[in-house]
């Protein structure tokens, strides 16, 4: 049973989250499915790709499929993690990704979405880092993406509190390009995607790749790199991050204690 649609409409390609049963988290699976349909795109040498989820979603994506991540002593996001792959995917597709989104967009997922060089929002969006909420360790990579989508304040208040900022602020804060009726959601994500797919797609590209790599652009030096990932490995070896992932199990709160 595919946990995506796919629908090409012109020079625009459309891959539909649908895995209600489990709020469209991204598991292997399903990324699998995504990533897939981003090469056929590429293939069809379509020239605007669009990710959402089924119309009317009251979830667009739950994150990382929690179920997938180690209990410890791994790294939970390492580089062949699937949330990993989907960002790169995303990142090197070559032509612009457009978030179309409906619902509540967490963890990964709102990395995934604030990866992709557009988002269109319905007023229903919200959008929720929450690497707090479950004791993981952010990689180094995804907090770059949070950084480039937002501003090193709003950053800080999202990671830090992990709760879910509503479609209006986001639209305030520069998070999402647009905020637009339900109704006139699809109609005017198309448009958009009309407007693109008209221009130059070679420059459009390589435009995409030269912000692609400047957005990238911070020094770090190895000994930066790896203070980094030991910080993060004192994290996923943490009492906290077991916690964190067996109270999701549990459906229950955390209770963590800084050990
Ligand atoms: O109990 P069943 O078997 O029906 O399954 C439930 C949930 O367990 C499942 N589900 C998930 N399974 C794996 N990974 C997930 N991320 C996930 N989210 C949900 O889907 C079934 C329906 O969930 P339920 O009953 O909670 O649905 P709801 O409509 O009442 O609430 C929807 C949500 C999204 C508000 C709720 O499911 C939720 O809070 N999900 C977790 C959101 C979250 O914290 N995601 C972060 C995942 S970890 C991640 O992305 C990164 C590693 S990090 O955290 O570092 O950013």
């Amino acid at each position: 049973m595919p946990l995506t649609r796919l629908d090409v409409r012109d020079a625009t390609g459309v891959v539909t989250l649908d895995h209600p049963a489990k709020r469209n988290a991204l598991s292997r699976a399903l990324v699998d499915e995504v990533i897939a349909a981003l090469d056929d795109f590429h293939r069809r040498r379509l020239r605007v790709a669009i990710l959402r989820a089924a119309p009317g979603a009251k979830v667009w994506s739950a994150g990382h499929d929690v179920d997938e991540l180690p209990e410890s002593g791994r790294d939970p996001l390492g580089w062949d993690d699937p949330l990993r792959e989907l960002i790169r995917a995303v990142e090197q597709f070559p032509a612009p990704v457009i978030a179309m989104v409906e619902g509540g967009v967490w963890g990964g997922a709102c990395e995934t979405v604030l990866a992709c060089d557009l988002v269109v929002a319905a007023p229903s969006a919200t959008f929720a880092i929450t690497p707090a909420r479950l004791g993981v360790p952010y990689n180094i990579g995804g907090m770059l993406t949070f950084l480039n989508a937002a501003n090193l304040r709003i950053a800080k208040e999202m990671a830090f509190t992990a709760r879910p900022v509503d479609a209006a602020r986001a639209e305030r804060v520069g998070l999402v390009n647009h905020v637009v009726a339900a109704d006139e959601l699809e109609a005017f994500t198309f448009a958009l995607a009309g407007d693109i797919a008209a221009n130059a797609p070679l420059s459009i590209a390589v435009m995409k790749e030269q912000l692609r790599i400047l957005a990238g652009a911070h020094p770090m030096s190895p000994q930066g790199f790896e203070r980094v990932q030991g910080l993060r490995r004192l994290v996923y070896d943490s009492r906290d991050y077991r916690e964190g992932i067996r109270a999701f199990k549990d459906k229950r709160a955390p209770r963590f204690t800084g050990e």
